[in-house]
C-alpha cells in the first residue's frame, strides 16, 4: 500500500503521490526519515544516479523502493544543465536560483531565438527538454527495473504560472500555447517526462 521513494525533493513526491493514489498507493519519502545520510549522486547519467538512489535507500530499508533522477537538457547550452539541474546555480541552490543562472546563461549567447516570439513578446530562447529515470528496486533480488520519459519545449524569456517545481515557469509546451508551471497535476502527468516514465514502468510491471 505504501511506497518508498528515495527522494528529499518535494515536488517529486506530490506528483508521485498524486499519480499513485490512483492505484490506492501512498507514498513515502526520504523526507519522512530525517536521520538517513544523503546520497552521493555521482553518476554521469540519469540512469545510475537513479540507480543508486534506489539502491541506496533499498539496501537501508530493505524494502522495495523507487527512485527518479531528472532533470533539464538545454539544446543551446550543449544538453547542460543535465544531471547537474538540481544544483546548476551551485550546491544548495533554490529552484529560483536555478532559474535566474538559466536565463543568465542564454542571456550570454547572441545566436537567434529556437522559435518566434509569443503574442505577448515573450521569447523563446532555446528548445530543451526534460529528462526523468525511474529505477525501481528490489532489496531480496537485487534487482532493477528502469523506464525513461521525455517532453519537449521551448525555454521562455520569463516565468509564468505557479504550479510544478523547479524549472517549470521557464518551460514552455508550444503544443499546450502553454508554460509547465501553469498546468494542473493531473495535466503535468499527462504530458511530463515523469508521468510517461512512471507509466512505462507500470505497464512494465503488469
Ligand atoms: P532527489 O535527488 O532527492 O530526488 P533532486 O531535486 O536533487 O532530488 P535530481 O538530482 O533528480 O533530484 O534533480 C532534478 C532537478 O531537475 C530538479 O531539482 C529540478 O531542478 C529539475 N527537474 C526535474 N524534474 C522537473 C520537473 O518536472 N519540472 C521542473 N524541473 C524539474
Amino acid at each position: 500500500k505504501r511506497i518508498l521513494i528515495a527522494t528529499k525533493n518535494e515536488g517529486k513526491v506530490k506528483e508521485f503521490a498524486h499519480a499513485l493514489s490512483k492505484l490506492g498507493k501512498e507514498v513515502a519519502s526520504l523526507n519522512d526519515y530525517p536521520d538517513f545520510p544523503d546520497i552521493v549522486e555521482d553518476g554521469d547519467t540519469f540512469a545510475a544516479n537513479a540507480r543508486i538512489k534506489a539502491k541506496a535507500a533499498g539496501d537501508a530499508f530493505q524494502v522495495v523502493v523507487l527512485a527518479d533522477d531528472s532533470g533539464l537538457r538545454v539544446n543551446s547550452l550543449g544538453g547542460a544543465p543535465g544531471v547537474y539541474s538540481a544544483r546548476y546555480a551551485g550546491e544548495g541552490a533554490t529552484d529560483s536560483g536555478n532559474n535566474a543562472k538559466l536565463l543568465a546563461e542564454l542571456a550570454k549567447l547572441d545566436g537567434a531565438d529556437a522559435a518566434e516570439p509569443l503574442a505577448d513578446g515573450t521569447r523563446l530562447l532555446s528548445e530543451a527538454q526534460f529528462v526523468c529515470t525511474l529505477a525501481l528496486y528490489d532489496p531480496s533480488t537485487g534487482e532493477f527495473v528502469e523506464t525513461e520519459g521525455t517532453v519537449d519545449g521551448y525555454i521562455a524569456d520569463r516565468p509564468r504560472g505557479e504550479g510544478g517545481f523547479g524549472y517549470d515557469p521557464l518551460f514552455w509546451l508550444p503544443q499546450l500555447g502553454r508554460a509547465m508551471a501553469e498546468l494542473s497535476k493531473e495535466e503535468k502527468q499527462q504530458i511530463s517526462h515523469r508521468g510517461h516514465a512512471l507509466e512505462q514502468l507500470l505497464d512494465k510491471l503488469k
